[in-house]
């Protein structure tokens, strides 16, 4: 039995992780750098260790602080919320070495999706549809040229160690390529220490749709449904819904039901997301994260799971709560990532939080750490707050979020909501009519405020 878990994250999804824990009446230990002292997700655990000072490599990403203090508070199992340790199938092998549970999927299978060549290959042998390419390394510009003219310009150079979108090259004509490759190559060098690239065909105007899903590990996969994360910045989602304006009930279905088979066949375990880019009507596989995810409470909204209960259910050998004909889809929901930024032109805003009134009302939930007197540290991610709504419909949903957008306090630091109230009142985004490009274009066309 689980009945006390190490966090090994800190801010708003810290704190998530420690309110599934105490209603599930399990205690929880808080790790903490030296900046986060302070850190509301250290106040409410049940015991914090310090593990470290600020820079991320010395503190949460730092795995013989981490384990040792998982030994030295009895903890059962880790959980390690998104980023930082969360993808990292080594940590996920050390944890179980030293008898303590891992609360996320099998390490072989972080390690599977963690390989961008390996795991399209294993999903396209599963049955899922991917996008057409090189089906494997591509190793010289030769091979490249037959390919890409096969395939029909333009075409995509990505790096296989690489994913969220660094170390990607577009090519738009054959004189290109070779240099694209080579640039590639270099970039995923440097970044990755692996060089290895290949080679699809470019979409041009897709949107990002992702699937959740949840396994027992033992042959038993259920979805929750789709997010559309189309709406981001240089590669950093702004705002997600579910489901995508794009797609009708039956198309979820039928997505999901190739997700499960696949995932079943290889006894996925616990929370996992499957990335597709959609374009045309047509679902093409490109990466699967095998983690707990930013925008998962949207997901929570319209079908009222608690995806991090379930996640330790799973953990400590429960079975999956319900089936998928008990999955039920309600209304529509919304998630704005609030972070510490200029809304003009995105340059970070650490600093102190002199006065905070979240909203609240019906159908509105805030997952964040701040507090009034909080000081947002220049050392981690600027995501400080997700305002997430919940609608009948899409269009109350959008109305509900207006309003909780003019609630929101946040004084001292500069956020993004600006940004969110200007996007909401789109006529393009009202209508659901955008794709993976549409937020760079809308932020590049409208006026300084
Ligand atoms: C693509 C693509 C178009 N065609 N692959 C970027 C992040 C990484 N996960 C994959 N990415 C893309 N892969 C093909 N064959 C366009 C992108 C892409 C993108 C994808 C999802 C969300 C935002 C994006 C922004 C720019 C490019």
């Amino acid at each position: 039995m689980i009945e006390k878990i190490l966090i090994a994250n800190r801010g708003e999804i810290a704190l998530r992780i420690h309110r599934a824990c105490h209603e599930m009446g399990i205690q929880t230990v808080a790790v903490h750098s030296t900046a986060d002292a302070h850190a509301m997700h250290v106040r409410l655990a049940d015991e914090s260790v310090c593990i470290g000072p600020p820079p991320a490599r010395d503190s949460y990403l730092n795995m013989p602080a981490i384990l040792t203090a998982a030994i030295v508070t009895n903890a059962d199992a880790i959980h390690p919320g998104y980023g930082f340790l969360a993808e990292n199938a080594n940590f996920a092998s050390i944890v179980e070495e030293h008898g303590l549970v891992f609360i996320g999927p099998r390490p072989d299978h972080i390690e599977l999706m963690g390989d961008k060549i390996a795991s399209k290959a294993r999903m396209k042998e599963l049955g899922v549809s991917v996008v057409p390419g090189s089906d494997g390394p591509v190793t010289n510009a030769v091979e490249a040229r037959r390919l890409a003219a096969d395939i029909g310009y333009p075409v995509i150079v990505k790096a296989s160690a690489g994913g969220g979108g660094r170390g990607m090259q577009v090519v738009h004509e054959a004189d290109a390529l070779e240099e694209a490759l080579a640039r590639a190559r270099a970039e995923a060098g440097a970044a990755f220490g692996d060089d290895t690239v290949y080679i699809e065909k470019y979409l041009t105007r897709p949107r990002h749709i992702e699937i959740q899903v949840l396994g027992d590990g033992e042959g038993t996969v259920i979805h929750l449904g789709e997010r559309d994360c189309s709406l981001q910045r240089r590669h950093q989602k702004i705002m997600e819904e579910a489901g995508s304006p794009a797609l009708n009930a039956a198309q979820r279905t039928q997505i999901g039901e190739v997700v499960c088979t696949a995932l079943a066949r290889i006894d996925y375990r616990n929370a996992g997301t499957i990335e597709f880019l959609y374009e045309d009507g047509e679902f093409y596989f490109i990466e699967m994260n095998t983690r707990l995810q930013v925008e998962h409470p949207i997901t929570e909204m319209i079908t009222g799971i608690d995806i991090v209960r379930e996640q330790i259910r799973l953990a400590d050998g429960a079975p999956l709560s319900l089936r998928q004909e008990e999955v039920t889809f309600s209304g529509h929901a919304i998630e704005c990532r609030i972070n510490a930024e200029s809304s003009v032109d995105f340059t970070p805003s650490p600093g102190q939080v002199t006065n905070y009134h979240p909203p609240g009302g019906r159908a509105v939930r805030v997952d964040s750490a701040l507090y009034a007197g909080y000081t947002v540290q220049p050392y981690y991610d600027s995501l400080v707050s997700k305002l997430i709504v919940h609608g009948a419909t899409r269009n109350e949903c959008l109305l509900r979020l207006r309003r909780a957008l003019e609630e929101y306090v946040i004084d001292g630091i500069q956020t993004t909501i600006p940004l969110h109230q200007e996007i909401i009142l789109d006529q393009n985004f009202v209508n659901g009519d955008y794709d993976i490009h549409w937020l760079e274009k809308f932020v590049a066309g409208r006026g300084d405020r």
